[in-house]
């Protein structure tokens, strides 16, 4: 066990040492060097009163969150109601990730590809310097030692991050392996990603999220929302594992990862892909609907965001999730649509951005119950039902974005193979998006070199996780456009590459819960009813369940899929499975617009399945 001989006040450079004790109880000294030199030159730049290195204590997150209730950066919730809740409101301007000022800064810019926002890195980091000078002063400078996956496991990664936020720290703590554990595995030499943050002036105007693959670093500054900031998420997990994915060969997914126990008691695992707020958390621990329920099916939980995947020597694809939180979208969830995560964010969860109800409680839109009669709304200000906006609209209690921070421990259909390092064998990948039209309930792929292909050509409306045009479509290669931290047309190929080293390689199939009617009704009810499709994706895989070839792909006859206590209309099901292929001709062509950009990059695979679909389309 290591403590830490860090309190307040003590200067910058006394942190160079920290005490450990060995096997044999002996007290020694374990000195990183190089961490040690960087915590140091970090505070050199940022200029914080105090350090402190989180040891990861129940006691130390007693401590700390007693200091930000005092400050008000945390609002403590009905502790009989919501035990080890607390609710926390972000900046106005500090909602949701912001794409526009997210760079990849490799040295080359072709290596970021034509879909990332590029700075060159001394440019990058001395814009960010001069917005990161003294941008401490007066503050704590937190040192957080978090691991990515089970601490000590071949497959898992470290990252340090520093910060001056305490709701960062805690947000942290639920989603990440973190604390003295940690600087113990890394001992003296062990490597690690750099993670610097400050919350700085909270100005937009003086935000960057900077990731520098080539020297493992992540700089970001001025924001306090979530993926912005919980550094190990979005820059660590996804963008900056993305690029050593590629160089060690495996790869780090936007994807949840589920079990699916059937009847026979077999456990087959799905790794899902779907853009940001495109139902991923939802799916993951979604309840079997009555019908299918009888059956005997039963969800084992391992992920609902991010999967990190290699091939493993049976010759299939195996994923863990790096992460043991969940950083879950509050609005639409509640105990018809989500059960699972209800019953978990009962207690020690952190709340972003929703509305506080008078009884301490919370509440957000299309939650438990009908709008309250009053409440404090995520800006803070008195919020009734009926308000309105200057331009007449409707303003929500909770804001579009807002978000719980659980632990999985507490997702009652949690997967005893969490903390399993070697994770689960995946037998299906399923792309999905938000799409009112065209793409079908389901369809799978021909082949895996089709199924790369369909996965380049998600296209999903943007949605309040993200600033941008809401609702517009824009194409999302495999839900990573905006975490893929290299050329997107590489990672195509990398994909490629993959599917050629197994020997058993995940079938692959497309998915959309969100076709709509014109007037805008949802045709498919979505959540638990979707296991209705997965039923039929798992028959799939192992061969089983009928199917019809069209030209995108096979898709079911209504009679394959169990709709067994599910009320929905011909008409409906027939509009789910259609192919409209003058559509479909359309998308191809706005497929051909994206991927020009990528120019003799992109694999040649990709430009042979869309014209051997389009081919299809015009004379099958
Ligand atoms: P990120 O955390 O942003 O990556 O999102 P996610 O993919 O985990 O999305 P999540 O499951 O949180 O869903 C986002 C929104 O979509 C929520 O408001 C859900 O209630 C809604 N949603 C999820 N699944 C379905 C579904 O099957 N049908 C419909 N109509 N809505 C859904
Ligand atoms: C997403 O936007 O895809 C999220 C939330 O999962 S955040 O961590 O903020 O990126
Ligand atoms: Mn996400």
């Amino acid at each position: 066990m290591a403590f830490h001989v860090k309190t307040k006040n003590m200067p910058a450079d006394s942190t160079n040492y920290w005490w450990l004790s060995d096997k044999h109880g002996d007290t020694v000294v374990a000195h990183h060097e190089k961490l040690h030199r960087w915590v140091r030159e970090m505070a050199d730049l940022c200029k914080p009163e105090t350090i402190y290195w989180c040891d990861g204590s129940e006691a130390e997150k007693e401590r700390l969150r007693g200091k930000a209730l005092s400050t008000g950066e945390f609002i403590e919730l009905n502790q009989s109601k919501l035990p080890g809740c607390l609710l926390h409101r972000t900046a106005e301007n500090d909602v949701a990730r912001t794409e526009h000022l997210t760079f990849v800064c490799t040295s080359a810019k072709e290596d970021a590809g034509p879909t990332n926002n590029w700075m060159a890195p001394d440019e990058a980091y001395a814009r960010a310097r001069e917005i990161f000078a003294g941008s401490m002063k007066g503050r704590t400078m937190y040192v957080i030692p978090f691991s990515m996956g089970p601490v000590g496991s071949p497959f898992s990664k470290i990252g340090v991050q520093l910060t001056d936020s305490i709701y960062v720290v805690e947000n942290m703590r639920i989603m990440t392996r973190m604390g003295s554990k940690v600087l113990d595995y890394l001992g003296t030499k062990g490597e690690f990603t750099k993670c610097l943050h400050s919350k700085a002036d909270l100005d937009l105007n003086r935000r960057l999220i900077l990731h520098f693959p080539e020297d493992n670093t992540i700089w970001s500054v001025g924001s306090g929302y979530g993926g912005n900031v919980l550094l190990g998420k979005k820059c660590l997990a996804l963008r900056m594992a993305s690029y050593q994915a590629r160089q060690e060969g495996w790869m780090a997914e936007h994807m949840l990862i589920m079990g699916v126990e059937e009847p026979n008691g077999r456990i087959e695992y799905l790794a899902a892909a779907f853009p940001s707020a495109c139902g991923k958390t939802n799916l993951a621990m979604l309840v079997p609907p009555q019908g299918l329920r009888q059956k005997g099916y039963r969800i084992w939980t391992v992920g609902d965001d991010i999967a990190w995947m290699r091939i493993d020597t049976d010759g299939r694809l195996w994923g863990i999730n790096p992460e043991i939180g969940m950083f879950g979208v509050a609005p639409g969830t509640n105990s018809k649509t989500n059960p699972n995560a209800m019953a978990a964010i009962k207690r020690n969860t952190i709340y972003t951005n929703v509305a506080l109800k008078p009884d301490g409680t919370v509440w957000w839109e299309a939650g438990e119950e009908q709008p309250p009669f009053e409440a404090i709304d995520w800006r803070g200000r008195n919020w009734k039902p009926e308000m309105k906006d200057e331009e007449g609209n409707t303003m929500p209690a909770a804001h579009p974005n807002s978000r719980f921070t659980t632990p999985l421990s507490q997702i009652p259909s949690i997967s005893f193979r969490l903390e399993q390092h070697h994770g689960v064998p995946i037998s299906a990948v399923i792309f999905g998006g938000r799409r009112a039209h065209l793409a079908p309930l389901v369809y799978q792929a021909f082949s895996w070199q089709h199924g790369v292909y369909v996965g380049a050509t998600i296209a999903s409306e943007i949605t309040p996780a993200q600033y941008g045009n809401q609702g517009q479509l824009r194409r999302d290669p495999m839900a990573m456009l905006p975490f893929c931290g290299y050329n997107l047309a590489d990672y195509l190929a990398h994909w490629l590459r993959m599917g050629a080293r197994m020997l058993q390689p995940p079938k692959v199939f497309h998915v959309n819960w969100f076709r709509q009617d014109s007037d805008g009704r949802y045709l498919w009810p979505g959540y638990g009813e979707n296991l209705r499709v997965l039923e039929w994706i798992l028959a799939r895989s192992r061969g089983e369940a009928e199917a019809v070839a069209t030209p995108i792909g096979h898709i079911p006859l209504k009679s394959s899929l169990d709709l067994t206590g599910l009320e929905i209309s011909d008409e409906d099901m027939r509009t789910l499975l259609e192919i409209d292929r003058s559509a479909w001709l359309d998308d191809v062509a706005d497929q051909r617009r994206f991927f020009e950009q990528f120019g003799d990059r992109l694999p040649r695979e990709i430009y042979t399945e869309m014209e051997a679909l389009e081919f299809r389309l015009k004379h099958f």
